[in-house]
């Protein structure tokens, strides 16, 4: 069975780890707490099954604080789990740690073999079309070594920059439905969206484009009302989810899950 690209049968996602304290971050505005990134996880992990997601729940790994942001460390197309090389060297490990549940839970499992580096925050997907954006955790090589694995299965590659001051790709964009994106104005002149209709996020409100469309709904991370209002007015049924404690170590809705169709 075929599935546009934002229609998910199933999600994978990790328990935070009491070890998110460490998590990676560019600029310390104190650490998570870890009862309430539970708390906010759990209200997540709710509206992926509400949405109508079988999901799973994978133990938090202690070994990594940066763990429970499932989605940098494998890239999943049509069922297929891509194990891929995060680039950031805390973060290593993620993909080898990830390894036996994507064989548990995937149709099929390849492994990105490259000296380079890709992490899934930077890769946006259409139903024919992967949008990958360099970054400070993905790079030339890996974008090259992934492409033959994405054209494989049926999908163009298009490689684009992020700029330099944004984490991923991802971190300022998301896929509202076939057509239309949600970006920072930022991302958004970067020339990065053609053939795609771009709803920007309202100025002061910029963390709100990492959002992710989920079957019927659109999830927004709470505090953006007037991109909450655009997004309404535009027709989306929205979902809003409070992502404080991610935030405060770069992560938001997207990372943590890993969505899939089989
Ligand atoms: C990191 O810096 O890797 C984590 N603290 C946050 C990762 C967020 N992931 C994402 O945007 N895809």
């Amino acid at each position: 069975m075929s599935h546009r690209s934002y229609e998910f049968t199933h999600a994978l996602c990790r328990l935070p780890a009491r070890s998110v304290t460490d998590g990676l971050r560019a600029a310390d505005q104190g650490d998570p707490d870890p009862m309430v990134f539970a708390a906010e996880h759990g209200a997540y992990v709710s509206a992926l099954r509400d949405a109508g997601c079988d999901v799973t729940l994978l133990p938090a790994d202690e070994a990594f604080p940066d763990s429970v942001f499932i989605e940098d460390p494998a890239l999943v197309l049509k069922g297929t789990a891509i194990i891929l090389r995060p680039g950031a060297e805390t973060r290593l490990g993620e993909a080898a740690a990830l390894r036996p549940s994507l064989l548990e839970h995937m149709n099929d499992v390849i492994d990105l073999q490259t000296e380079g580096y890709v992490d899934g925050g930077d890769i946006l997907c259409t139903d024919d079309r992967v949008l990958l954006g360099l970054s400070a955790r993905t790079n030339v090589q890996g974008a090259e070594d992934l492409r033959p694995i994405v054209e494989g299965l049926g999908y163009a590659l298009e490689v684009l920059q992020t700029p330099p001051e944004i984490l991923h790709f991802k971190t300022e964009s998301s896929l509202l439905d076939e057509g239309t994106v949600l970006a920072t104005p930022a991302l958004a002149a970067s020339g990065a969206f053609k053939g795609l209709n771009v709803i920007e996020t309202v100025v002061g409100e910029e963390a709100a484009a990492n959002a992710i469309r989920v079957n019927e709904f659109v999830f927004l991370s709470a505090g953006h009302p007037k991109t909450e209002e655009k997004l309404n007015q535009a027709g989306y049924s929205l979902k809003v989810l409070n992502t404080s404690q991610a935030a405060l170590v770069d992560g938001g809705l997207s990372c943590m899950s890993l969505r899939y169709s089989r």
